[in-house]
C-alpha cells in the first residue's frame, strides 16, 4: 500500500517525540501526537462515509485541529477543499455545489446558515473549531491508528478555488505529485532541515500557508509555531527562538513598523521568505539595513504552487521573483506562446510537475489557460533577463491582491451592476500602505436616479468576504472610456492613486 504524501510527509516522524507544533500559548503538540490525530480524523471521515475520491469542503478557523483534519483526507484519501474564512454562506455554498462536495466542516458558529444550505446539494455539514466541533468529537471517539488509503502520485489531493477575470471560482485540481514534488524541490532549494523552527502565522487555506509553509516543514521533518493569524508582536517575541518566516509583503511591512523590531531580534533567523504579492524593493531594502537579512522573494499561483524563486546562497535580488524551480521551465511570449527574447515583456508561461490538472468540470476554461504541450498561462506580464532572472511587472489578468488575497474586480462589478439604480461601475486596485493594493468603486447612477452608497455597501456586506470589500465608493457621471469603448481603468488608478497612500 502506498499513499505518497502521506507516507512522505507524515510517515517517517510517526512515532517521533519531536516537537511539530509550538503553539503561543506554549503548549507543543508532536510528530507522533499530529500522526494519532490525523488517523483519529480519517476515522472520523469513514465513520460519517465519506468515500477516497469524495470532495470535503473546510471553512474552519486555523488551528491544529484544522491541519489534522485536512491531513485525515489525505490519509482516506479523499479530495479536501480548504475554503477562506472570511467567505460569507453565499460563497461557500458556490463551492460546495460546484465541487459537488459529500461533506461541509464549518466553524460551530456558522452551522445553522450552512447546514441546510449545503443539505441542498446532497453535502452532510460537521463542525469544528479552536473550542472543538462535533467533527472534533468524532475524532476523540476514533482510534488513533487507522489504514492509510492507497493513493498513486497522479490522484488528486486537492481542489483550490481561484477567481477568474470572467465567470465564478474555478477548482484547480491539485495531484499529490503537484504537492509532493513541490514542496521537496522548496525543501532543498531553501536548505530546510530538522532543525528548522518557522514562524507559522499565514492561513491554511491557501498555498502559500498550507502547501508551502506547512508541507516544507513536514518534509524537513521540522517544527512550526503555530499562531492563529498574523500578530507582530507574537511573531517578535517568538523570533529568538525561530529560523525561518514565510509571509506576504504585509507581514514585512507591518514588522518594519513594529518598534520592537529591532537590535538582535532576528539573531536566530536564518531565512525569511516573501511572496503571493510583490515585495516593494524599497520594503527589500529597509529590511535588510534593519536586519542584515535579504529577504528571499519567490513567486507562484494556486494552478501552480512555486513556480519561481530567488537563490538561498546567490544573489537575491530585490524586485525580481528569482530564477525558475528546478524541474520548471518558465519563459514569456506573447499572445500565440512564442517565446520572446531576453529582456521583453510578456506574459509568463510555465511548465513542470508543479503545474495543476486543469479545473474543475470546466474543460473549456482549462483549454483557455493550460496549453497543450503542458505551459500554463499565468496571466502575469513578467520580463526574464540575460541570467534567467524573472521580474513580474504587472499583471495581464484583471486581478487586484490586497494583503495576498486576490480580488477579481468583475466579481464586484457584477454585484454592483445589479444593485437598484446603478448603470455600470468599475472597480480597479489602488495603493495600500499596509495591503499593498485595495479596491476603491465608481458607480454610474441611472439617469434621473438617487444612489444610496450605503444600500450598496450592506448589500456588498451581505454577499462578499470582507477583504473583497471597497474601501471606497464615489458616484461619478461616466466611466472614463477610449474610442474603443474600453474602460479605461488605468487613468480610475491614476485619479485614486493618493487616496491612501497620499
Ligand atoms: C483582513 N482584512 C483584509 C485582509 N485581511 N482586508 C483586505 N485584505 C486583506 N488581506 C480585513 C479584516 O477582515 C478586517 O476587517 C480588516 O481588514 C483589518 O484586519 P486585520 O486584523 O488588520 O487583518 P489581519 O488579520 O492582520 O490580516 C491581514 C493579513 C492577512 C495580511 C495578515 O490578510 C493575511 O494573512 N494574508 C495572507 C494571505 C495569504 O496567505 N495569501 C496567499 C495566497 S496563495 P474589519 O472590517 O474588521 O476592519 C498565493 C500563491 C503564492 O498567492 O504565490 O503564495
Ligand atoms: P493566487 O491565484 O492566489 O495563487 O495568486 C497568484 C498571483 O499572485 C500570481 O498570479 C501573481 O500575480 C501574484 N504573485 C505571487 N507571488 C508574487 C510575487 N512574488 N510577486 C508578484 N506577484 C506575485
Amino acid at each position: 500500500m502506498s499513499n505518497p504524501l502521506y507516507d512522505t510527509l507524515l510517515g517517517p516522524q510517526s512515532q517521533s517525540d519531536k516537537v511539530f507544533l509550538h503553539l503561543p500559548d506554549g503548549d507543543t503538540i508532536s510528530y507522533a501526537g499530529f500522526v494519532g490525530r490525523v488517523a483519529q480524523f480519517a476515522g472520523a471521515l469513514r465513520g460519517l462515509g465519506v468515500q477516497p475520491g469524495d470532495r470535503v469542503a473546510l471553512q474552519v478557523e486555523k488551528c491544529p485541529d484544522a491541519l489534522a483534519l485536512i491531513f485525515g483526507c489525505i490519509q482516506a484519501g479523499m479530495i479536501f477543499l480548504p475554503l477562506n474564512t472570511g467567505y460569507t454562506p453565499d460563497e461557500v455554498v458556490y463551492f460546495v455545489e460546484n465541487s459537488g462536495a459529500r461533506l461541509l466542516v464549518c466553524d460551530p458558529s456558522r452551522a445553522d446558515t450552512l447546514a441546510a444550505e449545503a443539505a441542498r446539494f446532497g453535502a452532510e455539514c460537521e463542525t469544528l473549531g479552536p473550542k472543538g466541533g462535533s467533527m472534533s468529537t468524532r475524532a476523540d471517539a476514533a482510534p488513533t491508528v487507522a489504514a492509510v488509503e492507497q493513493r498513486t502520485s497522479n490522484d488528486l489531493a486537492a481542489f483550490l478555488y481561484t477567481s477568474g477575470t470572467t465567470g465564478r471560482s474555478k477548482g484547480a485540481m491539485l495531484s499529490q505529485h503537484n504537492l509532493l514534488s513541490n514542496a521537496l524541490t522548496l525543501v532543498d532549494l531553501w536548505r530546510f532541515t530538522d532543525t528548522d523552527v518557522l514562524l507559522h502565522a499565514l492561513p491554511i487555506f491557501h498555498t502559500h500557508g498550507l502547501f508551502v509553509a506547512t508541507n516544507v516543514i513536514l518534509a524537513a521533518g521540522g517544527s512550526m509555531v503555530f499562531f492563529p493569524k498574523l500578530d507582530d508582536d507574537a511573531l517578535i517575541n517568538w523570533m529568538p527562538r525561530a529560523t525561518s518566516l514565510m509571509g506576504v509583503p504585509t507581514f514585512y511591512t507591518r514588522l518594519l513598523d513594529n518598534p520592537r523590531f529591532e537590535g538582535d531580534v532576528a539573531r536566530s533567523m536564518r531565512l525569511f521568505i516573501s511572496g503571493s504579492a510583490p515585495l516593494l524593493a524599497e520594503t527589500h531594502r529597509q529590511f535588510e539595513a534593519r536586519t542584515g537579512h535579504r529577504i528571499l522573494e519567490r513567486y507562484g499561483m494556486t494552478e501552480t504552487n512555486m513556480s519561481t524563486s530567488n537563490p538561498y546562497e546567490g544573489d537575491r535580488r530585490a524586485g525580481t521573483v528569482g530564477l525558475p524551480l528546478p524541474g520548471v521551465e518558465a519563459k514569456v511570449c506573447d499572445d500565440t506562446g512564442t517565446e520572446l527574447p531576453r529582456g521583453e515583456i510578456g506574459t509568463l508561461e510555465v511548465r513542470g510537475p508543479n503545474v495543476f490538472q486543469g479545473y474543475w468540470q470546466m474543460p473549456e476554461k482549462t483549454a483557455a489557460e493550460l496549453r497543450a504541450d503542458g505551459f500554463f498561462i499565468t496571466g502575469d506580464l513578467a520580463v526574464m533577463d540575460t541570467e534567467g532572472y524573472v521580474t513580474i511587472v504587472g499583471r495581464g489578468k484583471d486581478l487586484i491582491i490586497s494583503g495576498g488575497f486576490n480580488i477579481y474586480p468583475k466579481e464586484i462589478e457584477e454585484l454592483l451592476d445589479g444593485q437598484p439604480g446603478v448603470l455600470e461601475s468599475a472597480v480597479v486596485g489602488v495603493p495600500h500602505p499596509d495591503f499593498g493594493e485595495t479596491p476603491v468603486a465608481v458607480l454610474v447612477p441611472l439617469p434621473g436616479e438617487v444612489l444610496d452608497l450605503e444600500a450598496v455597501g450592506a448589500e456588498v456586506s451581505a454577499r462578499l468576504a470582507r477583504f473583497k470589500h471597497p474601501r471606497h465608493m464615489e458616484l461619478i457621471d461616466a466611466l472614463p472610456r477610449n474610442t474603443m469603448g474600453k474602460v479605461q481603468k488605468a487613468a480610475l488608478r491614476e485619479r485614486f492613486a493618493g487616496l491612501f497612500s497620499g
